[in-house]
């Protein structure tokens, strides 16, 4: 596994954003903006592949990376940009992977739903609705029969938990008491269909009943609130208390995937939506308790526009992997 842009750049951005809330904000705008600009390049076919955006699920990216220690491990899915620049990973690593790079994390090979970054536990992402589940548990396994007292999270929608693997996933951490902890973004969408026609329940959290496992829901839009229930759940299973199933409420403000205009939504859903925002939230919040003022916030916005041209500047002139790099990270074994 590659991660051409250099570990080093991924560790200080994990510790940056570890380090202050305005931190926290600044990474949050940053996914919004490089999600919205990612879009308006598919859009003019320069993005190879299909890709899932997280514009609205900012905030529970960027707790779940507040959180969690560098070697804790983090198990997520296709939608995972979020996930992979609040962890740490570059807006070129990413955008390289994206854009099929070279300097993208994995070498360009992987495109937008294949990231990873072993650097900052970011696991590889997984196209496969569910999949990440029994991955985390097993990272979870590992961390356990090691006694390295790290802990690893599977964050996955709400449709995912209609899939085997998410039951199987659950019921062996729990038999086992692994340390992990489950975040499932409920978004109330699987691709084109509203929860209530694909899920007998409206909480996801209900079923970590059926394997004794404590739940909670949450509001994902609202940052602070996800740091204090994912920070607990996290705590708890790193001192051997087991896993818990946590429900962030939150919503995806772009369709499913690709230039999906989400025209199955009930008018108003998503301006209901918008007015929680979780990055104006937060922002607001800053202002409250005095931490940054309106103008502060508004820098943040402006610098992080011009940082995203500069990376994409940079992206674009880099050149695509060649054919030798095909077979680089191919291994055989002989019986
Ligand atoms: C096993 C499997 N079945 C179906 C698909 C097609 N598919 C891709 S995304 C998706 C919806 C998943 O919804 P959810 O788990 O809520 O995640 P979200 O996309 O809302 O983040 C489906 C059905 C797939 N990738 N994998
Ligand atoms: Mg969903």
């Amino acid at each position: 596994m590659n991660t051409r842009d250099g570990t080093n750049a991924s560790l200080e951005r994990r510790a940056l954003l570890q380090a202050s809330r305005l931190e926290r904000f600044r990474r949050m705008v940053e996914i919004r903006l490089v999600e919205d600009r990612i879009i308006a390049l598919f859009g003019d076919g320069l993005i190879p592949g299909s890709t899932h955006t997280c514009q609205g699920q900012e905030a529970v990216s960027v707790a779940v990376a507040a959180v969690l220690q560098h070697s804790d491990t983090v198990a997520c899915t296709y939608r995972g940009h979020g996930m992979a620049l609040a962890l740490g990973v570059t807006r070129e690593a990413l955008l390289g992977e994206i854009f099929g790079r070279s300097i993208g994390c994995m070498g360009g090979l992987g495109g937008s739903m294949h990231l990873s970054d072993p650097a900052v536990g970011l696991l590889p992402t997984f196209a496969i609705v569910g999949a990440g589940v029994p991955i985390g548990v097993g990272a979870a396994l590992a961390a356990q029969v090691k006694g390295t007292h790290d802990i690893s999270v599977s964050v996955f929608g709400d449709g995912a938990s209609n899939i085997g693997a998410f039951h199987e996933g659950l019921n062996l951490a729990a038999v086992w008491s692994l340390p992990t902890v489950f975040v499932c973004e409920n978004n109330l969408y699987g691709e084109y269909s509203p929860i209530a026609r694909t899920t007998p329940v409206t909480d996801i959290a209900v079923r970590a009943a059926s394997y004794g496992m404590p739940s909670q829901v949450v509001d994902g839009q609202d940052l602070d609130a996800l740091e204090e229930v994912v920070g607990a759940a996290a705590a708890r299973a790193r001192q051997g208390g087991g896993p818990t199933l946590i429900e962030a409420k939150t919503y995806r403000y772009a369709g499913h995937s690709r230039s999906d205009k989400a025209t199955y939504r009930p008018d108003g859903e998503l301006e209901e939506w918008l007015r929680r925002d979780p990055i104006t939230l937060f922002g607001q919040r800053l202002v409250d308790e005095g931490a940054a003022d309106e103008d502060a916030l508004e820098a943040v916005w402006e610098e992080s526009r011009a940082q995203l041209e500069q990376s994409l500047e940079t992206v674009l002139a880099s050149p695509v992997p060649g054919p030798s790099d095909m077979l680089a990270n191919v291994t055989a074994g002989r019986s």
